[in-house]
């Protein structure tokens, strides 16, 4: 028997800007640009093993072997990267997340990032970080941007990569993550941005006026302007939610929860705090503030939350066997 192995860890990462809706082109390319940040303190651990004596890949997550829909992704990537390497050898690959899976917190951006970093490290192939980040959008688009670490910004170009804007150590800002329930979404982001993209009376208009706020959230991530970033990310994910919102039938990821701690966050800002929401595909709230304000914002969101967590700026995807 020959086997390969090889372990990385990823970060989810937060849209400030957000992606929402496909190019019709090959390989899974944004009809939005996006610019996130790739968080500390939540992690996706994956360890892919290529074994000549498997007849199958093997896709275990959380501890659960898991097929259909996952499998097929996972296998999907990795035909990539076997055609590369030239090898037909199937892979056992186990991923733990340390946060809620499926449910809005990113965990297919930090899986694939993960899985892309581990699948070409275990075949001896050698990727610079813009070619990895191509194997991963085609995964997943949002998988893109969580190879770089800090503050990353991904194009609607063919073929699109996503490129660094920032380090983590650029802005110490911090994002409050508010869960407000460790269930799965209803409905996938992928499934629900292409109903959204065929049915939604407003997604010509999203596409259209999308690039303007990316500009708007990567100029203020530049010059460190918390408010200008955070009345640009904000409004960001409201018309991706109206969107989405407004397609047939209509796609809703909030909750009561999810209301009520954006009214919270208006509040903090009355009271002075500025703080600023953003919400994914999902009910949870990601509270953008200055680390001063972290522990006080992360207090009043916490009796609305199953959990809270604060978070940084982080670092991409990396395998665990190098220095880093
Ligand atoms: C984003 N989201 O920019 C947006 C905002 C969710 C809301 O990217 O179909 O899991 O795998 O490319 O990357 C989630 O979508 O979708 C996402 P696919 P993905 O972060």
């Amino acid at each position: 028997m020959s086997a390969r192995s090889s372990t990385s860890v990823a970060s989810p990462n937060i849209a400030l800007a957000k992606y929402w809706g496909k190019r019709g082109v090959p390989g899974n390319v944004p009809a939005t640009p996006s610019v996130s940040i790739t968080l500390s303190g939540l992690t996706t651990r994956t360890s892919v093993t290529f074994d000549d004596d498997l007849e199958h890949d093997v896709f275990v997550l959380g501890g659960n072997e898991t097929k259909g829909t996952p499998l097929e992704r996972v296998t999907k990537l990795l035909d990539e990267l076997r055609a590369h390497a030239e090898t037909r050898a199937r892979a056992r690959v186990v991923s733990d997340n340390d946060f809620p899976t499926a449910s809005g917190l990113a965990s297919s951006a930090s899986g694939f990032a993960a899985l892309a970093r581990a699948a070409t490290k275990a075949l001896g192939l050698s990727l610079d970080d813009v070619a990895l980040s191509r194997v991963a959008r085609r995964a997943s688009a949002s998988a893109a941007r969580s190879i770089f670490g800090g503050f990353v910004g991904l194009g609607t170009e063919d073929d699109a990569a996503a490129m660094p804007l920032a380090s983590s150590s650029h802005w110490e800002l911090r994002v409050v993550v508010a869960a407000v329930t460790t269930s799965a979404k209803p409905i996938s982001s992928t499934t629900a941005m292409e109903r959204t993209r065929t049915s939604s009376p407003y997604y010509e208009a999203w596409v259209a006026d999308a690039p303007e706020l990316a500009r708007e959230v990567r100029e203020a991530v530049l010059a460190r302007d918390l408010e200008r970033l955070g009345v640009a990310a904000e409004a960001s994910a409201l018309r991706m939610h109206a969107c989405a919102l407004a397609a047939g039938p209509g796609i809703v990821y909030w909750t009561g929860r999810t209301l009520e701690l954006i009214e919270t966050v208006r509040s903090l800002r009355k009271e002075g705090i500025a703080a600023y929401f953003t919400i994914d595909a999902g009910p949870h709230v990601k509270v953008l503030c200055d680390a001063r304000d972290a522990e006080t914002v992360e207090l009043k969101l916490r009796p609305l939350a199953v959990r809270t967590i604060i978070t940084r700026p982080g670092e991409g995807a990396r395998t665990m066997d190098e220095p880093s």
